[in-house]
């Protein structure tokens, strides 16, 4: 294959060379700054048009050192700085040979094996619910914001198939302050006013206030709304903290409205040996945002949205056209083309990561991937909680630990300095990469434990890190 498929050589070659090293791997290759900042050489030849073809090794060569000197390294367990981190190999593998047919598989007709496969997938998650699976259903999606806008427009089509379009500008949805932006973005596509968003306030720990949302939902409806559509978050996205899902419900409860689980970060306690304070707050919801991105080691990006309520997703049908490419439109639910109930047409088969990682980890491989990311969280809380420079703000929920730095002359705007000064420390060498999250009292470090090679030495190492890199450090 050498020597006719060059660029497939080189590029397999290229992760084959770096995969290995990923456990003692920094989040930058190069230090922070000289990763950030192209030269002008650099950016000369990322930018000039190329009108003519460019000579393949030269352009490999260049194309490598680019990757090498500026790309960060998301699988990296000292890649702090997004949510998700890490990447099993099987499910890296999967994603590959996913694209390798270049079908779509929206039709069963050019996808047999795939749509077997992703709705083994589908069925596999749901088995994680305390829905019935029978009635249940999930649609794949490109990533958590599209699930969220999914299930914004699933509960409109409920709410104006039930009352009447004329119903659209009276509709009112719920969220908290803490909750991620993509939930007022997807009220925005799916027609909602701006002013009939309500973004309720949290507790201490970023968790929506049921008391505040009673509030919000009487006050809306004396001003004549109708009460649609509520987003509880499972794990937030700075302090990966868990709503009061069962209480949001029932103040929506003699409402009607859709409740929503933004779990992108949370469902992943589904899997784990602690998943019964999962399930049970998932079964206040009509649908669930899962990200396997997130935490479970699949490649940026893939998420679902699962419903209770098969039948929801057959708003997603094409009202007119598609026959040439969905022959079989009657077909029952279980043997209909994919893309019947799938926000897509061009449909990749990215499922194929999650079906090979599920396969070669197994169910006890996935519990024991969430417990253990639980037990590196518990440990790194602990060296914060001692930590004579650091402050916990925030009991971990999840496997997300958020903290602030001691010091400062204890006025708001020093600590935001001295937090922004110390993260400038942290991240300089360009080994570890963490960020500062807004949050209750300012911004606080979030570090986190989801990735899939991170194990003590790393947690050590981070404290350890974070430490010396504290002005105050002697
Ligand atoms: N995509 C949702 C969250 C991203 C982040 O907080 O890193």
């Amino acid at each position: 294959m050498s020597a006719d498929h060059p660029y497939l050589s080189w590029a397999l070659r290229y992760v084959l060379d770096h995969v290995p090293q990923d456990r003692d791997a920094p989040a930058f290759h190069a230090s922070r700054a000289e990763a950030g900042t192209l030269t002008d050489a650099e950016q000369e030849l990322v930018r000039a048009y190329p009108e003519s073809p460019t000579d393949g090794d030269a352009l490999r060569r260049e194309l490598e050192s680019l990757l090498d000197r500026h790309l960060i390294n998301g699988r990296s367990p000292r890649f702090q700085n997004q949510l998700f981190s890490g990447v099993e190999e099987e499910a890296l593998a999967g994603s590959f040979l996913g694209i390798f047919p270049n079908n779509t598989i929206s039709t069963r007709e050019v996808a047999p094996l795939p749509s077997e496969m992703e709705t083994a997938v589908t069925s596999w998650l749901l088995r994680a619910l305390p829905w019935d699976a029978a009635k249940a259903d999930g649609s794949l999606t490109p990533a958590g914001s599209f699930s969220n806008y999914l299930a914004v427009y699933l509960a409109r089509r409920r709410a104006t198939g039930a009352k009447g379009a004329h119903v659209l500008p009276y509709l009112a949805l719920f969220t908290s302050e803490a909750a991620h932006y993509s939930i007022p973005k997807g009220a925005d596509l799916c027609g909602i006013s701006p002013e009939n968003v309500f973004e309720i306030g949290t507790d201490e720990h970023d968790r929506m206030r049921p008391d505040l949302l009673r509030v919000a939902v009487a006050r809306a409806i004396e001003s004549g709304l109708i009460p649609f559509f509520v987003n509880a978050t499972m794990g937030t996205t700075v302090a990966g903290s868990l709503d009061p899902i069962a209480e949001i419900a029932a103040v929506m409860a003699e409402h009607e409205a859709w409740v929503h689980i933004d779990g992108a970060w949370g469902a992943l306690g589904l899997l784990g040996s602690e998943s019964a304070r999962f399930r049970d707050a998932v079964a206040h919801g009509d649908s669930l945002t899962w990200d396997a991105h997130k935490g479970l080691g699949a490649p940026v990006s893939l998420s679902y949205l699962m419903v209770r309520d098969a039948g929801a997703l057959d708003v997603l049908r094409p009202s007119h056209g598609g026959g040439y490419l969905f022959r079989n439109l009657d077909a029952p639910r279980e043997e209909a083309d994919l893309g019947l109930r799938s926000l897509y047409c061009g449909k990749p088969f990215v499922s194929l990561s999650m079906w090979l990682l599920w396969k070669a980890k197994g169910a006890s491989g996935l519990r024991a991937h969430v417990d253990k990311a639980r037990a590196l969280t518990l440990r790194f809380r602990d060296r914060i909680a001692e930590s004579p420079l650091y402050d916990l703000a925030h009991e971990p929920e999840t496997w997300a630990v958020c903290f602030r730095p001691k010091g400062g002359d204890g006025g708001q705007e020093s600590l935001e300095e001295l937090s922004e000064r110390t993260r400038e420390r942290v991240n300089a060498s360009g080994k570890w990469m963490i960020n500062l999250c807004p949050s209750t009292g300012g911004r606080v470090f979030r570090a986190l434990f989801v990735n899939p090679l991170m194990n003590e030495i790393h947690v050590n190492e981070l404290a350890d890190h974070m430490e010396a890199s504290h002005p105050d450090a002697v």
